[in-house]
């Protein structure tokens, strides 16, 4: 495969040099995402604008690095078109499907009717093979969103575009210019291939695994004794970051290979203001423009106070907002996955043509006893674990949660006798634990069927929205948590949760088997039932040893991150590994809405849900 790379990339240095390739290349490419880009304050920006839009569906041919693969484009690009639309408006969105197959458009992150929201099986039918379907909608928030099939796995091969809703009023984040970049992943593989083998093996996209001769000579694995003994009688590997890494993908900005190298145009000092959506498939990215800090403003579309930055984690479907100051050179901005298997690269430059240094793939992560929800901080201590019997009094049935903020009263109607962690947010845990009797599948925790699908059941998860995420704890530079997002405008609901509920994220890495309190979706679980305007604390607890995006249709949450009347807004949050993390909601927004990880095979699986929010009496649905 690497050697294939290679080929490759010397077969499409040679074609570039007699010149066409690139012209070839961006054929496929909208306007806004051709190779080089002066953004939204120069030429080569065109995106669909007015209350009515015409989009078509359709399958094509699509080339990485000079390779042809089968693709899904809308309009004929990929990514799609950038859709730019004004808060406060109407928008008729007609959707023509050329395909020989349903698709769907969701609109990531939108509040709207749920009839509009195009989940097939859950707030529409679908949009049949070779028919039109015509959303219409007010558009009652601005900020930088996306749209992609909801599908199969139609998401994978090119069914994702970005969706910009510009203020009704002045804009709060101020620029001289903007460009828009889309991170994606993608394969030569077909999608049900990829997922085919997942199921018949979960780690088999892994090449970084642990090495006998690694893991006795101690130069590369960092794990303590202890945590090689623990993920050893797990059938676990530390090195599973990630389920589809650089083995089958290319990593793409704007529809670019690191070698087609998208550039983004700036002249030196101006205020550049950067949308940046993750519309990858399955992979969660860290970002950062070495020499060149980032302040973030925005995320999923909400503004957040100014903060400083080096570097942030950016899951899947999750939208964040910069403003960059770059001076008279090049940069590239690197999209590292998650498992530091491969790169996204583009560049940003004040003329085509420059490049900056790359920097290479770092050492990759490992996971810890954190990780495994046992309620280890990571850092200087690890391996300090001692001995002993689990402290079961942090534990005691039903424990009332006391989490920093006014915690609402556990709801036992719903989830009678479930633990809750009594760890205050932010503070570390570690109580002492046998590791030789721990039940890494300990059934009293929980109020759901623990089968097969449930490998672990996490005996002590941690607040973690205070880490930065898998692989970013030790690095020397600044890097965002959820922790440092701070809303800009006061939350509009004021009134304290009345119930909190828990929801476990679950699952068998070994068989990929995922689903949410042990159940997938193909089960026909219980919907989520709130009241119409009910507020609600949901606690996420991560049974598993991976990132998921979890990401909630038609509302917003607020993380719990101690900034009070100021929680930042989420439509999509990462829950980390053996972790939890703590949501309020209002939800306001009567119908069935789907409630799923964002990572497309891991939805696929049945990690889904479905969250009924009922009406008002006397009010229609
Ligand atoms: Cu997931």
């Amino acid at each position: 495969m690497y050697k294939d790379f290679a080929l490759k990339r010397r077969d499409f240095l040679r074609a570039a040099a007699i010149g066409g390739a690139g012209a070839a290349m961006t054929g496929l490419k909208p306007a806004w995402a051709q190779t080089v880009s002066h953004g939204s304050a120069g030429k080569g920006f065109t995106p669909l604008t007015g209350n009515n839009i015409n989009l078509a569906v359709a399958r094509t041919a699509f080339n990485v690095n000079g390779r042809a693969g089968h693709a899904i484009a809308i309009n004929g690009t990929i990514p799609a078109p950038l859709i730019r639309l004004r808060e406060g408006e109407r928008v008729r969105i007609a959707v023509q499907n050329h395909l020989d197959e349903d698709t769907s458009i969701h609109w990531h992150g939108l509040i709207l009717p749920f009839q509009m929201d195009g989940v097939p099986g859950v707030s529409f039918p679908g949009i049949k093979a070779h028919s039109t379907f015509t959303y219409e909608f007010p558009l009652k928030q601005a900020g930088t969103y996306w749209y992609h099939s909801h599908s199969g796995l139609q998401e994978q091969i090119g069914h994702y575009g970005p969706l910009i809703i510009d203020p009704a009023g002045s804009d709060p984040i101020t620029s001289d210019r903007e460009h828009v970049i889309v991170l994606s992943d993608w394969s030569f593989m077909h999608p049900h291939t990829i997922f085919t083998r997942l199921k018949q093996e979960g780690g088999f996209f892994n090449r970084q695994k642990l090495t006998l001769m690694d893991r006795l000579s101690g130069k590369v694995d960092p794990m303590t004794p202890e945590e090689r003994d623990m993920f050893a009688r797990m059938r676990m590997d530390p090195t599973d970051i990630s389920d589809v890494t650089e083995a089958a993908y290319k990593f793409l900005i704007n529809g670019h290979s690191p070698q087609e190298n998208w550039t983004g145009i700036f002249r030196p000092g101006e205020r550049v203001r950067l949308r940046i959506i993750n519309a990858a498939a399955q992979t969660t990215f860290n970002l950062r423009i070495p020499g060149l800090p980032m302040t973030v403003v925005a995320t999923d579309g909400i503004e957040v106070r100014p903060v400083e930055i080096d570097e942030f984690q950016i899951g899947n479907a999750e939208t964040y907002d910069v403003i960059v100051q770059p001076q008279d050179r090049a940069y590239s901005f690197v999209a590292e996955t998650i498992d530091r298997s491969g790169m996204g690269v583009a560049t940003l430059a004040p003329r085509a043509g420059m490049r900056a240094a790359v920097p290479p793939l770092r050492e990759r992560p490992t996971l810890g006893m954190k990780d495994m929800g046992m309620g280890h901080s990571s850092g200087g201590d690890a391996g300090a674990m001692p001995g002993g019997s689990m402290d079961r009094s942090a534990h005691g049935g039903g424990a009332a949660p006391a989490a920093a903020s006014a915690g609402p009263p556990m709801d036992h109607s719903a989830h009678g006798g479930a633990a809750a962690p009594a760890a205050a947010t932010g503070a570390p845990s570690a109580p002492a634990m046998d590791h030789g009797n721990m039940d890494m599948r300990d059934k009293s925790k929980v109020d759901f069927p623990v089968g097969v699908g449930v490998d672990m059941i996490a005996p002590m998860p941690m607040d973690r929205v205070g880490d930065p995420g898998i692989g970013l704890d030790d690095v020397s530079h600044r890097v965002l948590t959820y922790r440092d997002l701070v809303s800009l405008k006061p939350r509009t609901d004021q009134r304290a949760p009345t119930r909190m509920i828990e929801i476990h994220l679950t699952g068998n890495m070994e068989r990929f088997m995922w689903s949410m309190d042990g159940q997938q979706l193909s089960e026909n679980p219980e919907p989520y039932r709130f009241a119409r305007k009910e507020r609600v604390r949901m606690r996420l607890i991560n049974d598993t040893m991976m990132t998921h995006p979890m990401h909630l249709h038609g509302h917003f949450w607020e993380i719990v991150n101690g900034h009070g009347s100021h929680q930042p807004l989420k439509h999509t949050v990462r829950v980390l590994p053996g972790g939890f993390i703590d949501l309020d909601l209002t939800a306001d927004a009567p119908g069935d809405w789907a409630f799923h990880c964002h990572l497309l095979y891991h939805m696929h699986a049945g990690m889904m849900r479905i969250v009924t929010v009922r009406p008002l009496e006397g009010e229609a649905a």
